[in-house]
């Protein structure tokens, strides 16, 4: 087999001819697919072994059928600029992940202002490896010039629209595939994008920025179609109406001038509550505390699809969760009537603590949005103790200790804590607890995560007490969650010693507990009004004497209003519950199931009207016009 015989071939003809003619397409398609693995390697080693390649891949096929649409010379042009439109994008995923163990989103960018940890810091995050992802666009400048000039014939546009519409469902259809088997192992990871980096790690850089984009361009969409005036007021009189006081109001002011510290607790559900697994209390500390506190024993926990962060939204906004995914990061670019905001305007100080990486549901991004003054996460604190997801609860309430002592008078301080996490493992070898027949169950594991919280929180609460730290503040603490999923109900009612396990004893366990501590531990007591999240922040409001305009909770201390709405629909009115999905009631006195009056059917309607209300409100960034208006 001679050279003359290789040249002569048809088959080797025919291969020159493509690569001739599509070398600007493979070269494309290889450059982007070693940049966005080679960044992928930099963020995460589970990377390597992970199939990231496909989506990586998929999401350049993408790219290039775009390309296809055009005439060969602006082809060409697309796919170099293309090439350094990803790697700029790339260079900035790597300087933000240094910081901020994240991904940058657009709503990230819009506020650039937010971004201070970042642009403070560009020297110490940028490293002149980072030019490695532009060194083809230097050296290829030449070659693409040289390369258009001998381009000649030009296809028509039917057969470009072809050959895009072909490579562009090549790449859509590897892409679907990919997203599927991600919803279906992290079934809420793709819309309420609590974890962003992990989710790269699972579909790489370009789908997830495609993904946000297109949720991003979604939402700004929504926001600025503009409302009906006459839904407008119509917002505007239901919420004036549900935040009026009238008559005498009970301990308004009792809080003014006094720092708040509120502590939102990791899935304690209020079901450990002075309750003991092999004789010995789960909750000691905790147990000790409910006497000394006011003790709301029917407080529920109403997230949705944003999990923690929907119960850090709800508490500090009285606003109800997304209709799906997490506001956290849908609507991290509205304006919000928050507690902080309001505290702020009273010379608070204000600060949020969690000892996780700062982008961990946009957290970065929405304490900012609520105007708290300064957010202290994994980079403010000396990961001394780290225990699963970050810094261990024994060494964020020691440091958050500390840091609180040194704030300027009044503060209000919002600590999240963490190692209480599901799977309730980690924390496993960091104390004693002996749950008896619970040892190794899921249940078992839970109550001893939870107990270590509780002793942690049980040091961290006489700190504040012995160090004169509650004599000047209120505290409020309640459980973010649930711990026990729906999948191990079965474990938990067995542990319970119920006998049902339907949606009535399933509701009966989804409540967390909130205590709220006054100096010298006046108004102790437990409260059994039903209420939830959505109610922290009008009690709180009416405490500190704050205005209370956008909430749609209600306030604990006063009126008899015992409404509490999940974001599916299912409610609570104080003497019913109505479960949405087999749409039923049942009577809160007896447990039994009752039939739909009109009278029912009307709550149901106007429930459902409050959920849209929030919507509209969110969708629409109402509050931000209401302000305007006003
Ligand atoms: C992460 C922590 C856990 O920082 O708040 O979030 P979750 O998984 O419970 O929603
Ligand atoms: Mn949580």
């Amino acid at each position: 087999m001679n050279l003359e015989y290789i040249k002569n071939n048809k088959l080797f003809k025919v291969l020159l001819n493509f690569l001739n003619n599509n070398i600007d397409i493979i070269l494309f398609f290889t450059l982007i697919c070693i940049k966005v693995m080679s960044y992928a390697r930099n963020i995460s080693s589970s990377y390597l072994s992970g199939l990231v390649f496909f989506p990586i891949a998929a999401s350049a096929l993408i790219l290039v059928s775009f390309s296809l649409i055009f005439k060969k010379k602006s082809r060409v042009t697309f796919l170099y600029i293309a090439d350094v439109v990803v790697s700029l994008i790339l260079i900035a995923d790597l300087m933000y992940y240094r910081y901020f163990k994240d991904i940058t989103t657009l709503a990230a960018v819009k506020n650039a202002k937010l971004l201070q940890g970042v642009s403070d810091s560009v020297g110490s995050v940028a490293n002149i490896k980072d030019l490695y992802y532009l060194l083809d666009i230097f050296i290829l400048l030449p070659a693409v010039r040289f390369y258009k000039r001998r381009i000649k014939n030009i296809k028509p546009i039917s057969k470009r629209l072809v050959s895009f519409l072909a490579m562009f469902i090549l790449g859509a259809s590897v892409n679907a595939a990919i997203f599927r088997w991600v919803s279906k192992v992290q079934p809420t990871l793709l819309t309420a994008m609590s974890n962003r980096i992990y989710l790269t790690t699972m579909i790489g850089n370009i789908n997830f920025h495609m993904v946000d984009s297109y949720n991003y361009i979604s939402t700004s969409v929504k926001n600025s179609k503009k409302l009906s005036e006459d839904r407008e007021n119509e917002i505007k009189n239901f919420l004036e109406n549900n935040n009026k006081s009238t008559g005498e109001i009970n301990l308004k002011g009792e809080a003014e001038g006094k720092n708040l510290i509120v502590i939102q607790v990791e899935a304690l559900q209020n079901f450990v509550i002075n309750q003991k697994v092999n004789g010995q209390e789960i909750t000691p500390n905790l147990n000790r505390w409910v006497n000394k506190c006011m003790y709301f024993d029917n407080y529920f926990y109403q997230v949705a699809g944003g999990n923690t962060s929907d119960a850090e939204f709800m508490s500090n906004n009285s606003l109800y969760p997304a209709q799906s995914g997490s506001a956290y990061y849908t609507y991290s670019g509205n304006k919000y009537d928050s507690l902080a905001s309001a505290l702020k305007d009273k010379n608070y100080y204000t600060a949020a603590m969690h000892g996780n990486s700062e982008g961990f549901w946009n957290r970065n991004v929405m304490y900012k949005a609520q105007n708290f003054d300064d957010f202290f996460g994994e980079h403010s604190f000396n990961i001394d103790e780290k225990i699963g997801l970050g810094l261990s609860d024994k060494s964020f309430l020691n440091q958050s200790l500390e840091k609180l002592k040194s704030f300027k008078e009044p503060y209000y301080g919002f600590l999240v804590t963490l190692t209480s996490h599901f799977p309730y493992e980690a924390v496993d070898k960091y104390g004693e607890f002996d749950v008896g027949e619970y040892e190794g169950t899921f249940i078992g594991k839970y109550l001893k995560a939870i107990h270590y919280t509780d002793a942690q929180l049980g040091e961290f609460l006489d700190a504040l007490e012995q160090q004169g730290i509650m004599d000047n503040s209120v505290i409020a603490l309640y459980g973010d969650h649930f711990a026990i999923p729906k999948d191990n109900a079965e474990e938990l009612f067995k542990f319970e010693n119920e006998e049902e396990s339907d949606d009535f004893t399933w509701f009966k366990y989804q409540k967390v507990p909130l205590l709220l501590h006054f100096p010298q531990d006046e108004y102790a007591g437990v409260n059994h009004k039903y209420s939830c999240q959505m109610d922290l922040y009008p009690t709180l409001a009416n405490l500190y004497n704050l205005p209370r305009n956008y909430m749609f909770g209600k306030d604990m201390l006063n009126g008899d209003d015992e409404k509490v709405i999940f974001r599916n629909g299912s409610f609570i009115d104080g003497k019913n519950l109505y479960v949405s999905w087999t749409n039923t009631y049942y009577s809160l006195e007896s447990g039994e199931k009752i039939n739909e009056t009109e009278e029912l059917k009307e709550e149901k309607n106007q429930y459902t009207k409050e959920l849209q209300y929030c919507d509209d409100l969110l969708n629409h960034n109402l509050i931000k016009t209401f302000t305007e208006k006003k």
